[in-house]
């Protein structure tokens, strides 16, 4: 099922919110996600050698891979239902290159939420989660299809 256009309203508006600090809040999800999911650190060779927390915070890689993962959710976000060309290479390089499967895209969107709600708690309430994690939750469904289009089961 889809968003209404009042929970498209509460993604947008807390996106908004994100948007000017890019950088840090993607930053944070993929140390997070590296954390919390270490099996995902070892699907990236540029990454795999980063062993500490000090290591990660200081590598301008996993900045500058927290901005791209951000910045295409953001532009898919925006696109609302109509974000399949978009989605597409998007879907190819996951499913052709990283081989990330979907477990993988469950794992940072739930941390994305966790990030969200840590940086902005007065401005992402119930509502606005819930309509986060329907938006991400549709995104991951069509990336899986997607996947199965380009043979990778995920
Ligand atoms: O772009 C990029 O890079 C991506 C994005 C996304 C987000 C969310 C969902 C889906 C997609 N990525 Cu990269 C992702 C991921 C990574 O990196 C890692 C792990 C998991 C996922």
């Amino acid at each position: 099922m889809g968003l209404s256009d009042d929970e498209w309203h509460h993604v947008l508006g807390i996106w908004a919110k994100v948007e000017p600090d890019l950088s840090a809040h993607g930053q944070e999800v993929i140390i997070r996600l590296f954390q919390v999911h270490p099996e995902t650190q070892e699907r990236f060779a540029k990454f795999k050698n980063l062993k500490t927390i000090d290591e990660l915070r200081s590598s301008e890689e996993v900045k500058k891979h927290g901005t791209t993962v951000l910045t295409a959710l953001g532009r898919i976000l925006k696109l609302k239902n109509n974000h399949e060309p978009e989605l597409k290479p998007l879907a190819e390089s996951h499913a052709t290159k990283h081989k990330i499967p979907v477990k993988y895209l469950e794992f940072i969107c739930e941390i994305i939420v966790k990030v969200i709600a840590e940086k902005h708690p007065s401005d992402f309430g119930a509502d606005s989660q819930a309509a986060m994690r329907k938006a991400l939750e549709l995104f991951r469904n069509d990336m899986a299809s997607k996947y199965k289009e380009f043979g990778f089961q995920g």
